[in-house]
């Protein structure tokens, strides 16, 4: 009778710590599908709220304690994460995708977009650096011109139909409208007295050297019409058209011919870099 109730006493106890060790496993998993209901449930309610929105004022408070237990829950979350082993891992990632993850990408991809704006800022300023029209040397006033400033120089501004001769004997007329080049160097860049030559240099490195004599020269000719005379010009549009600011820096040097036979077409320097007085 003694030995029996032992036994009983014994069964019991072992029953008891079997039912224990399956105990401690099983909370686990309980607590960590809790969470993630909790998280379904959470994300129901601020969808909820947020269509809540126009016509509720308390949502703010309401959202405010949503906030907080949205945090508790992450922090919760990751405190199991760290504590927990591979098995209830799965559960705990599950729960880390539904918010950090998404915390994480959203913070990566303003980082991307700030280091995209600044690269394309960059490169705009770059462009809008490469089509100023610079004018360096024996100048008074070194200068950098945009389109803009140059535009409203409106007294400087020339604008015809230019006859052209191209080493082949080809011909044609092009309308052009831009900056009477000796103007703007007399004017506004201010020409030091010893200079005496002209290089106009395009992106690519194509460059024309003139006298400054043949600069001021306001006289070329168009051999079938004795009635033209053209200055030297910078010109920013092309019949009608101006050139298109991502196709190089926006400014063409047109003169027309010297005298009859004249080949002045291969004088013309598209993209124009830079003018250097010397
Ligand atoms: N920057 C630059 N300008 C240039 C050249 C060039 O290769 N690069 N070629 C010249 C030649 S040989 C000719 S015939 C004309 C052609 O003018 P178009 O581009 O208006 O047709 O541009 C001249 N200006
Ligand atoms: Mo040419």
């Amino acid at each position: 009778m003694k030995n029996n109730l032992i036994m009983i006493l014994f069964v019991i106890l072992l029953s008891l710590s079997g039912c224990s060790s399956v105990d401690n496993t099983k909370p686990q998993n309980v607590e960590a599908n809790s969470v993630t209901a909790v998280n379904v449930e959470d994300e129901e309610t601020v969808k909820e709220h947020k269509s809540d929105l126009s016509n509720n004022a308390s949502v703010d408070e309401d959202k405010t304690v949503e906030n907080v237990e949205q945090q508790s829950i992450n922090e919760n979350v990751k405190t199991e994460d760290a504590n927990t082993g591979n098995e209830s891992s799965t559960n705990s990632s599950e729960n880390n995708q539904t918010i950090p993850v998404n915390n994480s990408a959203t913070t990566e991809e303003s980082a991307n977009n700030s280091v995209e704006e600044q690269a394309l800022k960059t490169a705009e300023e770059q462009a809008r650096e490469e089509n100023l029209l610079k004018i360096q040397g024996l100048v008074e006033n070194e200068l950098k011109l945009s389109l803009e400033e140059l535009k409203t120089m409106d007294n400087l501004i020339f604008e015809d139909d230019f006859y052209w001769l191209n080493s082949f004997g080809s011909t044609g007329y092009t309308h052009f409208k831009g900056i009477h080049l000796w103007k703007l160097l007399e004017s506004k860049a201010l020409v030091k007295a010893e200079a005496t030559i002209v290089t106009v240099i395009a992106q690519d490195g194509y460059k024309m050297e003139f006298t400054l004599d043949q600069v001021k020269k306001t006289d070329y000719m168009d051999e079938t019409n004795p009635d033209k005379k053209y200055p030297m010009i910078i010109a920013w549009q092309e019949n009608g058209e101006e050139y298109k600011a991502n196709k190089g820096a926006p400014y063409k040097l047109v003169v027309g011919q010297k005298q009859a036979g004249d080949t002045n077409k291969p004088q013309w320097v598209s993209n124009i870099d830079k003018i250097i007085v010397e």
